[in-house]
């Protein structure tokens, strides 16, 4: 398919309370909003992007850069014949992966729907439904979490994530495990740890964590097998896997027993099905995590999620836990059995809100052939 149109929007959409981790927050979503037309066919796509490069070295600045410059040019240069391929088109374009990512999502939207078949279909998804949880900001105080866990697990959420850091660690995880025995809990460090506190996070194994996310550095897949070998409670790697590469150097050395796949983080959909699939073959599972979508990149994570050896809840929670309104005129509602119903219809399932999205774009550019 020759894409004749790619529009660029860079949105502002505030979150309705700020997301906290250990080393950075988001008070809203800087999102580039990607729109492909080819044959009179639609795909949209979206790469997360916030202010700064946090979580890793991307921003909205430089995504949209290389979208305008190198990435978008490359795919109006590109037949792409079959989704797998778009990856191909990007190939001379060293990292980048966000940025990458939103195009590539683009693309399998619109194959998608050039076929009238859904993402999590052509993706090779099982699931009609998908497992949830919530991911928990940094709290002021212990009362204050009790509080905000306590609203989410009323709201029918029944796996917790708990972002950590040095001082917010030990304290808040025994006092959601004491209140809740049973819930499903997880922790997420964002890189902020060093190897040199393995005595301290080995503390964390007494509250029967499903999981340890990433404590050390963002690309740090040596001591996180070091890691491994002194805590029990199973470490899941997120910033590190940037790619199937990575993925398989983290198996082989043994450094994590989970991975967490974000397709924006590996560049695209593709890549996170290899993901997906070497860690099957490896009998390791792997969870869907989340970059604070808009409803376009929350229903992409949907039909991924599909997939069978996303075996452990998600990072995909319901719109309204984001956004007051986002920019799909169908937002996911949390199930009663804390699942995502994966839409059938075609393509990634999200109705964009055009009216509200142009309301809410701070920049828009063109790119034709
Ligand atoms: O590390 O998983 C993370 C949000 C922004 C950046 C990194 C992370 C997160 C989350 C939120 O944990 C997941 C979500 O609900 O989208
Ligand atoms: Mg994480």
């Amino acid at each position: 398919m020759k894409i004749e149109r790619i529009e660029l929007r860079r949105i502002h959409l505030p979150y309705v309370r700020r997301f906290e981790t250990s080393g950075w927050f988001h008070d809203a979503s800087d999102a580039i909003i990607v729109r492909v037309d080819a044959d009179g066919v639609t795909g949209w796509g979206e790469a997360p992007m916030s202010e700064g490069p946090w979580y890793n070295e991307e921003t909205y600045q430089t995504a949209w850069f290389m979208m305008e410059t190198y990435l978008g040019p490359m795919l109006l240069d590109t037949d792409v014949v079959d989704p797998w391929q778009t990856r191909h088109a990007f190939k001379r374009v060293r990292a980048n992966r966000m940025a990458k990512s939103g195009l590539e999502f683009a693309m399998w939207d619109l194959f998608a729907r050039a076929q009238n078949v859904s993402l999590s279909k052509l993706l090779g998804g099982t699931r009609d439904k998908v497992d949830v949880g919530v991911s928990v900001p940094i709290q002021p105080d212990v009362p204050t979490l009790l509080e905000t866990v306590g609203g989410y697990i009323d709201r029918g959420y029944k796996r917790v994530k708990l972002k950590i850091k040095p001082g917010w660690d030990v304290e808040p995880t025994r006092a959601i495990r004491e209140r809740w025995p049973d819930l499903l809990l997880q922790v997420d460090g964002n890189s902020i740890y060093h190897l040199s506190d393995a005595e301290h996070l080995k503390e964390l194994d007494q509250f029967n964590l499903l999981l340890h996310e990433q404590p050390l550095d963002h690309d740090d897949i040596f001591n996180h097998a070091k890691l491994a070998k002194i805590i029990s409670t199973p470490l899941c790697l997120d910033e590190s896997i940037v790619s199937p590469d990575h993925a398989a150097w983290a198996i082989e050395l043994n450094a994590c027993k989970i991975i967490n796949i974000k397709p924006t983080r590996i560049g695209g959909l593709a890549d996170s099905v290899e993901i997906h699939n070497m860690a099957q073959a490896a009998g390791m599972p792997v969870w869907h995590g989340g970059m604070l979508e808009t409803g376009i990149g929350r229903a992409t994570n949907v039909a991924l999620a599909s997939l069978p050896n996303f075996s452990l809840p998600g990072d995909i929670s319901a719109n309204d836990r984001y956004f007051p309104r986002d920019i799909v005129q169908n937002p996911f509602t949390l199930n009663s059995d804390s699942t995502l119903t994966v839409p059938t219809g075609s393509g990634n399932g999200a109705v964009v809100d055009e009216a509200f999205l142009e309301e809410v774009t701070q920049e828009r550019m063109v790119l034709t052939r």
